[in-house]
């Protein structure tokens, strides 16, 4: 281990540690706009510098980017260090937009306006570069003048996901650093799979969903329109953060209340969750059974199919072709539901709330409708209908809670767990093999199918058949796995791929507080609330039963066909 002094505290820290990593593991906070925990350091904001003692005297340096050393005397607060940090962030706040006042990040969320806020910085003078707004994508917006250069995004995109869309670039003229798309064309234009993990760790709002709160409200007021809210499994264990309550509170009856006194029938996504197990789970035993193709993947993660459309036009019929459970309870709200509330489909308007800004890429894809119209109409983030409840005053922490409406308003555990990295696989299997057995296995804890492994495997023994399952977590773990298939070497039969590392608790729309530890508590708390359901498996959920009595008649049936399922595009 290596042996130093921070602001004269003795600071014991293993050998590869940065200064900055040092001091944070001895509890001294250096304040800082680029680093990210265990992802290469850009050192691009300067703020993080302190200062060092050697022979000639003490040097600034940026405390990210160089290792801590045997006997090295390090000063993170004085006059010097205070100076230019000081000096940097007025540099960056001379080229940032001052709309702090209505900017999507301010109340907490801009690491610039807090740090400013820290250090007293306003600048007098300013010379935003006049870069433009970059809104081609259905997901994203990119504010390139709010861009402070800090490379967290190309990082993550580079590192975390292997995508690759950013670039540091430098104007030649000016020496000025900046960042865009590979090639300098639109988002929309690159392979971008709308994941917004990128989103996420922006420090400033350079880097947002598209906003479609004016829209929900729209609709909310339109007396002719009646709104129907759907909410995504992770929104139930992760909204009450953006209230102050603690990571992970399931807050799925709050939010019921919530969506009824904004107006409108109250449901939930794990409804239509186990819809899509009945889907999936029966079109995953007709591929086994019937020779089809195989490995089967999931296909509820629209930035997985994205990318599988963009890298794999080739292996696309591994795809399931089940539309993802957003999708599906959007196409029911508009063709079982109009007559069992006596609304026309034309009258309803179909809000989600879900923890990803690719669910907005999704509900726009072009075959996402039928005669009754586009299956969703509008897509909030976690973040948005926060904002949303704020706006009309509603205090998710103190508001009294209440059922789901009848009719699409029964999740099940299963349907919950959707929400973590190998929850679909788990809700699968949960179905799946008790319907191979004829209900002789009737497992429900599958705990290979958990935690935060790139890539978790395991194999299910059903009479003569040994299943074999994969679970990729995150889409930087994905290319070796498709490698194998499009190599007919695969030895899967049935592989979930979720594009978000940890799964949709960790998605680009959700609450960007989140620490790792965190996200741990999100996922603790989603297990428990599983545990907790009334049912744990998707073909005891009542009102689906009746879903398929009353309408669909089967699964994988001719309505469901129509409704339910779809076919990529290469
Ligand atoms: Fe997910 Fe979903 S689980 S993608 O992560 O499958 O967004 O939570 O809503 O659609 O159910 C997100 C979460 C969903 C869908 C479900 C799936
Ligand atoms: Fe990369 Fe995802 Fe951001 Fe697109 S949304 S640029 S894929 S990190």
């Amino acid at each position: 281990d290596i042996v130093c002094t921070i602001d004269g505290k003795k600071v014991v820290c293993p050998p590869e540690s940065s200064i900055l990593e040092a001091a944070r593991s001895a509890g001294i906070e250096i304040p800082t706009l680029c680093y990210l925990k265990g992802l290469t350091p850009t050192g691009a904001c300067g703020i993080c510098a302190v200062e060092i003692e050697e022979e000639g005297g003490r040097i600034i340096r940026r405390s990210c980017r160089v290792r801590a050393k045997d006997g090295m005397v390090i000063y993170t607060n004085t006059p010097a260090v205070d100076a230019y940090r000081k000096e940097r962030l007025r540099e960056i706040l001379e080229r940032h937009p001052n709309d702090c006042l209505t900017c999507q990040k301010t109340g907490g969320n801009c690491q610039l306006q807090n740090v400013s806020y820290l250090f007293g910085i306003n600048p007098e003078k300013r010379n935003v570069p006049g870069r433009g707004i970059d809104d081609s994508s259905p997901a994203m917006v990119r504010d390139m003048d709010k861009c402070i250069a800090c490379g967290r995004c190309v990082t993550v995109c580079e590192e975390v996901q292997k995508i690759g869309i950013y670039e540091m670039k430098c104007n030649e003229e000016t020496g000025e650093r900046y960042v865009n798309t590979k090639k300098d064309v639109n988002l929309s234009a690159t392979a971008c799979i709308n994941c917004g993990q990128c989103v996420k760790v922006c420090p400033v709002a350079a880097l947002t969903e598209k906003d479609s709160i004016h829209k929900a409200i729209a609709a909310l007021d339109d007396p002719n329109t009646t709104v129907v809210w759907q909410m995504a499994p992770a929104i139930q264990n992760t909204l009450g953060e953006e209230f102050c309550l603690p990571p992970g509170t399931d807050v799925t009856k709050k939010i019921s209340a919530a969506m009824k006194q904004l107006g409108g029938y109250a449901f939930t996504t794990d409804f239509s969750a186990d819809v899509t197990i009945m889907e999936e789970g029966t079109e995953f035993i007709q591929r086994v059974t019937k020779g089809g193709v195989l490995p089967m993947m999931t296909s509820c993660c629209p930035g997985w199919v994205k990318y599988m459309e963009y890298h794999y036009p080739d292996q696309l019929d591994h795809l399931s072709t089940c539309k993802s459970p957003q999708q599906m309870f959007g196409a029911l709200v508009k063709n079982y539901l109009p007559e069992k509330i006596g609304v026309p489909a034309e009258n309803i308007c179909q809000i989600s709330i879900m923890p990803c800004v690719a669910k907005k890429f999704e509900r726009d894809r072009t075959e996402m409708e039928s005669e009754n119209g586009r299956d969703v109409d509008i897509v909030l983030t976690t973040r948005e209908a926060a904002k949303l409840f704020k706006l009309r005053g509603i205090n998710l922490a103190a508001i009294q809670e209440e059922e789901f409406d009848d009719f699409m308003g029964e999740g099940s555990g299963a349907g919950r767990i959707f929400g973590t990295t190998g929850g679909v696989m788990e809700a699968a299997l949960r179905t799946v093999v008790w319907k191979l057995t004829g209900g002789k296995i009737d497992q429900i804890d599958y705990q290979e199918a958990r935690g935060y492994k790139g890539l978790k495997e395991a194999s299910v023994k059903i009479g003569d058949l040994e299943v074999k399952i994969a679970i990729v977590n995150g889409i930087g773990n994905v290319k070796p796995v498709m490698e194998d298939i499009r190599a007919g070497k695969s030895p899967y039969h049935f592989i979930e791929v979720m594009a978000c590392p940890g799964g949709c608790l960790n998605g680009g729309g959700a609450p960007l507080t989140a620490s790792p530890d965190m996200i741990a508590r999100r996922m603790d708390q989603m297990y428990e609330s599983d545990k907790n359901s009334a049912i744990r498996r998707s073909h005891e959920n009542k009102e689906v039963q009746k879903l398929y009595e009353e309408y669909l008649k089967e699964p994988c049936g001719h309505i469901s066909h129509h409704l339910l399922h779809t076919a990529y595009m290469d």
